[in-house]
C-alpha cells in the first residue's frame, strides 16, 4: 500500500503536464483547457470544503480546525475571482464550458464525499490531499532551474507559494490527528480515499494535457 501511495503521489505531482510547464515546453492550448476545467472543478470544490467545515464544527475536539478550514474557504473566494480575471486575460470563456469526463468523475467523487455519513477523518484527508497535490506540483515549477514561462508564473505562485505550503501542512496536521484516533475501518476508508484523490488528480492533468 505504501509503495503504491508513493508511486501515485509522484505520478500526480510530476505528471507530464506539470513537467511541461516546468521545462517551458507547455502547449498553451493545454493550459487554457486546464484553466477552464479547473474553474468548473473549483465551483464544486467550494461546497465540498463547506461540507468539511460542517463536519469539523460537529465532530472536532480541536477549536483550531474550523479556523484553518474557514481560511481555506476564504482563499477559494480569492481563487474564483482569480480564475475569472485569468480567463478573461487568456480569452477562455467560463460559461457553457463542456465539462470533460475526468472532471465529471472527479466532481461526482467530491459529491459523494459531501454526504453526512462520510467520516470527518476521511473528508479532511481528501481535502488535504487535493490541496497538497496542487501545492507540490506548482511549487516544483518554481524551483531553481525551472524554465516556467513568465506568463504562467502567477498560476504557479497561486498554489506553489510558501503560505499555501504552510496551509497544506496545517491540513495535514489535522488529518494526522484525526487518523491517529480513527478506527481501523475509518483508517482503511481514508487510505482508499487518498489513493482515489491521487488517481483523479492524475486523470485531471492527463485531460488538461490532452492525453485523455
Ligand atoms: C483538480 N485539484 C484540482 N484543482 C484544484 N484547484 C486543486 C486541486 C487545488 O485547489
Amino acid at each position: 500500500m505504501w509503495a503504491k501511495k508513493h508511486l501515485l503521489y509522484t505520478g500526480a505531482t510530476r505528471q507530464p503536464f506539470i513537467l511541461s510547464i516546468r521545462d517551458g515546453s507547455v502547449d498553451l492550448s493545454s493550459f487554457k483547457r486546464w484553466l477552464g476545467q479547473d474553474y468548473v472543478f473549483v465551483r464544486e470544490f467550494v461546497p465540498f470544503v463547506a461540507s468539511v467545515l460542517i463536519k469539523a464544527s460537529k465532530k472536532s475536539d480541536d477549536g483550531n480546525d474550523m479556523e484553518v478550514i474557514l481560511g481555506g474557504l476564504a482563499s477559494l473566494n480569492d481563487e474564483i475571482a482569480w480564475f475569472k480575471s485569468e480567463a478573461s486575460k487568456w480569452d477562455v470563456p467560463l460559461s457553457n464550458t463542456v465539462v470533460h469526463k475526468a472532471n465529471q468523475n472527479y466532481r461526482r467523487f467530491l459529491e459523494n464525499l459531501m454526504l453526512p455519513e462520510v467520516d470527518y477523518a476521511v473528508a479532511i484527508t481528501a481535502f488535504w490531499a487535493i490541496e497538497a497535490v496542487y501545492q507540490e506540483s506548482f511549487a516544483h515549477c518554481l524551483e531553481d532551474g525551472s524554465k516556467t514561462p513568465s506568463e504562467l508564473q502567477d498560476t504557479c505562485q497561486r498554489w506553489g507559494n510558501e503560505g499555501f505550503g504552510e496551509y497544506c501542512r496545517s491540513l495535514q496536521k489535522i488529518a494526522n490527528r484525526c487518523l491517529e484516533k480513527a478506527s481501523s475501518d475509518v483508517l482503511t476508508k481514508a487510505e482508499v480515499t487518498f489513493l482515489r484523490v491521487l488517481e483523479h488528480e492524475v486523470e485531471f492533468w492527463n485531460m488538461s494535457h490532452g492525453c485523455a
